[in-house]
């Protein structure tokens, strides 16, 4: 069962809790690379307006996504580049800096996404930053460390739409992968058709209203010299149901030097840049 974590334990009086909570954390991206988090301090009600701005943005016509500069011309359609059907992506989606985000000149009419999604990157990102100087800290790192590496100016924020899929078997919703970032934070609808590499076999992620979706990517992985894990995962599509997901990626600025924090290191040096 993939971990849920409830991070109230974390503002508790009680140290014991903290460290239990902590733990967890440390345990749950060691073993699994992958966890639910409840109680995390994103309100309800910023995700279901969040979910709604991104529903309204996806029906608009595909004119108006692609071609009409919308959100930093960041629309994409699958993979063009796939020459097989497994290698194909049966999803829509945005993929916007944040640097762009408070950008009015990105939004054309949809002047509330702006205001809502303003909102919310700040509290994915605030929680990205909590949780990875918690993993840093674990590995005798300073939390300091963590602000020093990751950069708001290179992360980014994912709106994902998949669409029902007749041929829905043989088409992934999205391709098998692992993200390139430090840590993602995940905002999945009721729907479900995320699954994710533990033990060489496919494990669903079951929806559960209003937790979020914690996975490492590969940089923290490599940072971590492999204590925290960068796991496989991919999108199933789904035959009846349309589905939703937002992703936040917590990313370094693209001139960081990243080099593992504890030796000896399993990775040379590198930047995200080259990666
Ligand atoms: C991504 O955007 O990279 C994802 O992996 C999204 C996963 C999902 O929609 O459940």
């Amino acid at each position: 069962q993939l971990p849920l974590i409830d991070l109230s334990g974390l503002n508790s009086p009680d140290e014991k809790d903290k460290l239990a909570c902590t733990a967890a954390i440390s345990r749950a991206s060691s073993e699994w690379g992958f966890f639910q988090v409840i109680n995390h301090g994103i309100s309800p009600e910023l995700l279901k307006k969040m979910r709604k701005e991104q529903k309204l943005l996806f029906e608009t016509s595909f004119e108006n996504k692609a071609t009409c500069g919308l959100l930093n011309n960041s629309y994409r359609w699958g993979n063009p580049t796939a020459t097989t059907p497994k290698q194909f992506s049966w999803s829509e989606a945005f993929h916007i800096p944040l640097t762009r985000i408070s950008d009015e000149s990105c939004y054309g009419d949809f002047t509330s996404l702006r205001i809502v999604m303003t909102e919310f990157a700040a509290a994915m990102s605030k929680l990205a930053r909590l949780l990875a100087r918690i993993l840093a800290e674990n590995l005798s790192q300073k939390r300091g460390e963590i602000d020093e590496i990751c950069d708001e100016r290179s992360c980014f924020l994912r709106l994902n739409h998949y669409p029902a899929c007749p041929v829905s078997p043989e088409i992934f919703g999205l391709v098998p992968h692992t993200d390139s970032d430090f840590l993602t934070i995940l905002y999945q609808d009721e729907v479900g058709g995320l699954q994710l590499m533990k033990d060489s076999k496919w494990v669903a992620v079951n929806p559960i209203q209003d937790a979020l979706i914690v996975n490492i990517g590969d940089l923290f992985q490599a940072w971590s010299n492999d204590v925290y894990k960068s796991v496989e995962h991919k999108v199933m599509a789904n035959g009846k149901m349309e589905r939703y997901s937002i992703a936040y990626f917590l990313c370094p600025s693209y001139e960081t030097l990243i080099g593992s924090c504890r030796q000896p290191s399993v990775y040379r040096n590198f930047t995200f840049g080259e990666f």
